[in-house]
């Protein structure tokens, strides 16, 4: 279980991050896990995969990416061990070539809502909105951006160095200027955790403020979200879980306050009447539109077929 540990330890200190890349982690994991897994029987191989699944699905709870990728990886139905091995094994090359590919594609279809002379308004670091950004540039478009820090843990940090080093007119602003610039932004692209079944959007926290102010200023709002972001859980009823990280991402000291407490919620809900457009590998569609995604793409939690995955 060692290279999965380390992936899971990897995901919950955030070593890795970001929606997209926890979630292909996670299946290289579970096919490097398969792949070396040595048992007889496929019972044996199930349960082993299960307990696997679980490691991974216990690191971070808000970003449904994980949980899809770790159902479309382990679900298989199989006759011997090497049949459900190499099950796993596709599955999840599937999986993480699927995923680049989308990325890329959603590149290709946001970049068009961008024209040139646009400012563009980015929170935290998403790479789908970064490919959005950076297919517009890479076309050719005259475009300025504008990153917010992303306090606590200062994500937009890493999105100002991509973008500077892709060569784009980058500037960087603390989270609370963020009203202050919106009549001068064209368009706002943030990415995804988390897309609820009613189109409800699930990110950063500090998200809902932007699309507010957003709201407020008419410039319009846009999410960039590959389908396995879209959440299936949310079909049948299920609220999303918000991580509550440690206090200490807040790095004040606060030891001789008695009467203080720090909350630090890691993401939070942008409702969908302030989303626009969600930018998806399948088209840009109306945040109202999600359900569809999800039964098109997702359905797997209405499917009554057992697989192995059905026991999570
Ligand atoms: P991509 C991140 O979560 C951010 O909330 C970002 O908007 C979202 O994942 C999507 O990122 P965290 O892991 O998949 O930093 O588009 O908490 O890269």
């Amino acid at each position: 279980m060692n290279g999965l540990q380390d992936t899971a330890r990897k995901i919950k200190n955030m070593d890795i991050r970001g929606a997209g890349r926890i979630a292909r982690a996670a299946a290289s994991a579970l096919k490097g896990f398969a792949l070396q897994l040595d048992v007889g029987t496929t019972k044996e191989f199930d349960a082993e995969m299960n307990m696997a699944a679980r490691v991974l699905l216990d690191t971070r709870p808000t970003a449904v990416s994980l949980y899809n990728a770790v159902m479309m990886v382990i679900r298989y139905k199989a006759e011997s061990v090497d049949e459900a091995r190499a099950s796993v094994v596709a599955n999840a090359d599937q999986f993480i070539d699927n995923s680049n590919k989308a990325v890329e594609k959603i590149g290709e279809i946001g970049s068009k809502r961008i024209q040139s002379g646009d400012t563009v308004l980015t929170h935290c670091n998403s790479m789908a909105a970064i490919t959005v950004i950076s297919s517009a540039h890479k076309a050719g478009k005259d475009i300025r951006v504008i990153a917010t820090e992303s306090r606590p843990r200062c994500q937009g940090l890493l999105t100002i160095a991509m973008l500077n080093e892709l060569g784009i007119d980058t500037t960087l602003i603390v989270d609370s200027a963020v009203r202050s610039v919106m009549n001068n932004v064209d368009l706002v692209v943030v990415g995804a955790d988390v897309v609820t079944a009613n189109g409800s959007l699930v990110n950063k926290i500090g998200t809902s403020q932007v699309a507010l102010c957003a709201y407020e200023a008419r410039s319009p709002f846009v999410a960039a979200a590959e389908t396995y972001k879209f959440s299936p859980k949310t079909l049948m009823g299920e609220m999303v879980p918000i991580e509550e990280r440690s206090p200490d991402e807040v790095a004040t000291d606060i030891s001789n306050l008695k009467h203080v407490k720090i909350f630090n919620p890691g993401f939070d809900v942008t409702p969908h009447r302030y989303i626009d457009m969600i930018f998806t590998e399948v088209g840009a569609i109306p945040p109202e539109m999600s359900y569809m995604i999800i039964k098109e793409k997702l359905g797997w939690e209405m499917d009554p077929t057992p697989g192995i995955s059905q026991q999570l």
